[in-house]
């Protein structure tokens, strides 16, 4: 069964970053997963993020709405097949004003909460992601997170530098993460999956870890680049 064996609370790991075990009904998490399926076959397929060193991540990552890639937005995949990315459903947005609502307790702060990208990374036994910040959108919303499958150690951090202190996490299956005020620049990674934790009858994930991040770029239209506009800028 997917019921923990024992509950586990709501938690504010810092002020802004609301942790919200089991969020997710076990039909929600299948419907997520079948939608993430779609999106992982195309337009743009899901692959492994090539960094600007030369550098393969060891995530593989597909976006909707607009195309992330180190370290701008733009609305085709011009370093995948140039295509441009599956549009963001109203119904994933919804979900998103649901969980902020849900996280805060305050349906006002749901109500404005309009993203318009997801990533969605799919971790295998051995991926991982190193200690990192979000800063290519140009807005201050929140994030929010949705953990599907095998279960994974969430290392979140301060907003100085990639080390201490920081706080060790389990995401597990259907967990819900927010994070907004202070918490959005925050460093933060996935130093492991452990793997075989997931529940495939659950989850409809024969392994693995999904997340998905929803989030707003804070952009309108086109491909402006935060490289564009640091250049426009000059
Ligand atoms: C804290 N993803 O896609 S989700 C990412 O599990 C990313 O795939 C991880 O970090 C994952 O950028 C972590 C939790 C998360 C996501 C975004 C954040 C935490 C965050 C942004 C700001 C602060
Ligand atoms: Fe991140």
């Amino acid at each position: 069964m997917s019921d923990a064996l024992f509950p586990r609370p709501r938690a504010v790991v810092a002020p802004g970053a609301v942790h919200v075990p089991g969020w997710l009904s076990p039909e929600r998490q299948r419907e997520l997963v079948a939608a993430c399926r779609e999106w992982a076959r195309g337009p743009v397929p899901i692959r492994h993020t090539v960094l600007p060193g030369g550098g393969v991540m060891s995530v593989q990552t597909v976006c909707i709405g607009w195309h992330w890639q180190p370290y701008r937005y733009t609305r085709t995949a011009d370093d995948v097949n140039g295509r441009p990315v599956a549009p963001f459903p109203d119904w994933l947005a919804a979900l998103g004003r649901a969980a902020v609502a849900d996280a805060y307790g305050d349906p006002a702060a749901g109500g404005r909460y309009s993203p318009d990208t997801a990533l969605i990374n799919f971790y295998d036994g051995d991926a991982r992601m190193g200690m990192h910040q979000d800063k290519d959108e140009r807005s201050g919303a929140p994030v929010v997170s949705l953990s599907i499958g095998d279960s994974c150690l969430f290392r979140f951090g301060n907003t100085e530098d990639r080390g201490r202190p920081y706080t060790d996490v389990e995401l597990a299956s259907g967990d819900l993460f927010v994070f907004g005020g202070a918490s959005r620049f925050a460093f933060h990674g996935v130093p492991k999956v452990l793997p075989g934790t997931g529940d495939p009858t659950t989850t409809g994930l024969a392994g693995g870890r999904l997340n998905l991040t929803l989030r707003e770029t804070g952009l309108k239209e086109g491909r402006v680049s935060n490289a564009d506009r640091r250049a426009a800028d000059r």
